[in-house]
C-alpha cells in the first residue's frame, strides 16, 4: 500500500462513524456550520416564520439601559465575556450602546473556532474602534479556567441566541452547573431561551416555506459529500422537523426514502440506511419559567431577573449565585 494522505478532519470523521455506526443514527448539530451552513442559517434568520432572532432582538433594543445598569460591577467595571462568538448582531447592539454610554468595560469573545474570532475582531476594531476586545480561541470551560482569578473585575458571563437550545434539557443543566461553578458571587451569567408557546409556530420554524431550513438540513449530508467523499444522493433523504409540546423538544431529522446504501470515499466505509430510517441532527429545546427555575436550582444560581418581549415568545435571564 502506498502512503495515504488524509485531507479530511479527523474531528469530523469520527462524530461521522459515531453517530452513524450507532443504532439510532444521528449527526452532531455544529456539524452544520460549514462555509454553505453559515449562509443558510444567516437565511434562516430572514423567515417569517423564524421568529427566534427579531424577539431577541426586541428584548435587547428595548432594554439595554436596564442590562448596562444590570452588569456594572461596584466600580462601575466589568468583563463581558460571550461564550460563542456567533453572528454577532444582537451582542453587538448591546456593545455599541454601552460605548456610547462611555461605560468601563472589556469584551471577551470565547469561540473554538480562531476564523470565526478573527473576523469578529477585524469587523468590531472598525464599528467600536474604542472598544478593548480580548478574544480566546479555546473550548469554553478551558478559556473560562484560563481567566485571571486575581482580577477582581465584575465578569457577565453571555450565552444567547437561543443556542441553549441545541442541548437536550439534562446537558444543558451540566452545562449550566459548570458555568455556575466559574462564578464568583458578584459575577452573572445571561442566557437566552426560546420559550414553549403556540406549538404550530415551534413547527413551522422549523420548517419554514422557503425550504431553507430543509436546504440547512440536508446540507449535511452535502458537506459528508465534499469532506468526507461520501455519495449521498440527497433527493433519497427528506427533512422532517418534529415539535413535542408535552416535552418542549423540537427536533429534527433527515428521513432515508428508501433502502440504500452510502459509501465514504475517504474513509473506506459503508453504512446502510433501512426505508424510513431516521437521522437526528438537531435538539432545539423549548423552555417554560417552571423549567428554568428548575435548572437554576439544580445548578445553585438564583433567578436575578428576567426579561421577555411583548409576545413572551423569547426569555433572557440574568441568573447570579
Ligand atoms: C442557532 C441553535 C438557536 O435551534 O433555533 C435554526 C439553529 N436550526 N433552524 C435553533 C437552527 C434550524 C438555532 N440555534
Amino acid at each position: 500500500m502506498g502512503t495515504i494522505t488524509k485531507t479530511y478532519n479527523e474531528a469530523v470523521a469520527k462524530a461521522v462513524l459515531n453517530g452513524l455506526k450507532a443504532n439510532e443514527k444521528s449527526l452532531p448539530s455544529w456539524l452544520f456550520y460549514d462555509k454553505k451552513g453559515d449562509k443558510l442559517f444567516q437565511q434562516i434568520m430572514r423567515m417569517p416564520e423564524y421568529y427566534l432572532t427579531d424577539t431577541e432582538k426586541e428584548i435587547i433594543v428595548n432594554n439595554r439601559d436596564n442590562f448596562l445598569e444590570d452588569f456594572k460591577g461596584k466600580d462601575k467595571k466589568f468583563d463581558l465575556v460571550e461564550l460563542g462568538a456567533g453572528d454577532g448582531t444582537k451582542t453587538e447592539i448591546l456593545l455599541k450602546h454601552f460605548c456610547v454610554q462611555n461605560a468601563d468595560f472589556r469584551y471577551i469573545p470565547i469561540d473554538i473556532s480562531s476564523d470565526v474570532l478573527e473576523d469578529l475582531e477585524e469587523r468590531l476594531s472598525k464599528r467600536l474602534p474604542d472598544l478593548t476586545v480580548l478574544p480566546k480561541p479555546k473550548s469554553f470551560y478551558d478559556a473560562l479556567d484560563d481567566l485571571d482569578n486575581k482580577d477582581s473585575k465584575k465578569r457577565v458571563l453571555l450565552f444567547m441566541g437561543g443556542n441553549i437550545g441545541n442541548f437536550t434539557l439534562e446537558d444543558a443543566t451540566d452545562f449550566i452547573s459548570e458555568l455556575s461553578k466559574r462564578l464568583r458571587p458578584e459575577d452573572e451569567l445571561f442566557v437566552g431561551f426560546d420559550l414553549k408557546k403556540d406549538p404550530r409556530q415551534i413547527q413551522s420554524a422549523y420548517d419554514d416555506s422557503n425550504g431553507i431550513t430543509r436546504a440547512f438540513n440536508l446540507n449535511l449530508l452535502e458537506r459528508l459529500n465534499d469532506e468526507l467523499e461520501a455519495d449521498f444522493d440527497i433527493s433519497k433523504f427528506e427533512h422532517y422537523p418534529f415539535y413535542n409540546p408535552e416535552t418542549g423538544e423540537a427536533k429534527s431529522y433527515l428521513v432515508s426514502q428508501e433502502d440504500q446504501e452510502v459509501c465514504f470515499g475517504a474513509l473506506d466505509e459503508k453504512i446502510s440506511f433501512n426505508q424510513w430510517e431516521l437521522i437526528y441532527t438537531e435538539i432545539s429545546q423549548k423552555y417554560d419559567l417552571e423549567m428554568i427555575h428548575e435548572m437554576a436550582e439544580k445548578a445553585g444560581l438564583k433567578i436575578y431577573r428576567n426579561y421577555f418581549d411583548r409576545r413572551k415568545y423569547f426569555c433572557n435571564v440574568i441568573f447570579k449565585k
